[in-house]
């Protein structure tokens, strides 16, 4: 039934994937209902000899009644979504762990460049690095991405972390993510931002600590003594 979404390696996806589901199955009992009606109706007062067509005018408590009961159950459900995802939203959006390591994301057409602070721990410093549609985190850790745009309206789109993010021109933007299934996933843009959207594809490498440790070892050779002191120090918050 839900299989179809791709596999959910990030600490809130199964949250958000409960709330897929409930919209799922409300949505499909509905629908199942109203089409099945609407074909029983047309095959139950389907055209005969001898009946003719009669217009109800819905003026009467009665009448109305069909309407305005089924309006009310579809608000009540409505409702009940909502109030099933707040708790979601509140995770998601409006909640950011700490101990998060930091990346900056800069949009524009057509890439994603992923900043790293480097040793240091601050950006806008020399040891800074960026990378192209590639973003390395460490599994098991919250990582911190600080979202601009330098045109127009794009949305990184993560499909196997259940996370999507417009980024908005003018806008700093924070979210965050956490997986603990190291792998390659695929991240994209969601927001058609011009001919050449399809490029902002690229992928997200979640690395074992040893093997982002290594990362860390090869993109900052001089601060390496320790691999430990680049990733502590990297390890901002
Ligand atoms: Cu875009």
């Amino acid at each position: 039934m839900l299989s179809w979404l791709p596999h959910n390696v990030s600490t809130f996806g199964g949250s958000v994937d409960s709330t897929i589901s409930l919209i799922y199955y409300i949505v499909g009992a509905w629908f199942l209902a109203a089409e099945g009606l609407l074909v029983f109706f047309a095959l139950r007062y389907r055209r005969k000899r001898g009946r003719s067509a009669f217009y109800k005018r819905g003026e009467t408590a009665r009448q109305a009644a069909w309407i305005l009961i089924p309006a009310a159950v579809v608000l009540c459900l409505d409702l009940g979504i909502d109030a099933s995802g707040a708790s979601t939203w509140h995770l998601v959006k409006e909640t950011l762990p700490a101990n998060a390591v930091q990346v900056q994301v800069t949009a524009e057409r057509f890439a994603w460049k992923f900043t790293y602070p480097g040793p240091d721990g601050k950006f806008g410093t020399p040891d800074d690095v960026t990378l192209i549609n590639e973003l390395h985190v460490p599994a098991g850790r919250p990582v911190e991405l600080i979202l601009r745009s330098k045109d127009v309206i794009h949305s990184l789109f993560i499909p196997n972390f259940r996370f999507r993010q417009d980024v908005v021109p003018g806008r700093t933007i924070d979210a965050w993510f956490e997986s603990r299934t190291p792998g390659t996933y695929e991240l994209g843009c969601s927001e058609l931002c011009g001919d050449a959207h399809f490029d902002m594809r690229g992928t997200v490498m979640v690395q074992d600590s040893k093997d982002y440790a290594a990362w860390l070892h090869k993109t900052w050779p001089s601060a390496a003594a320790g691999s430990g002191k680049v990733s502590a120090q990297a390890n901002k918050g």
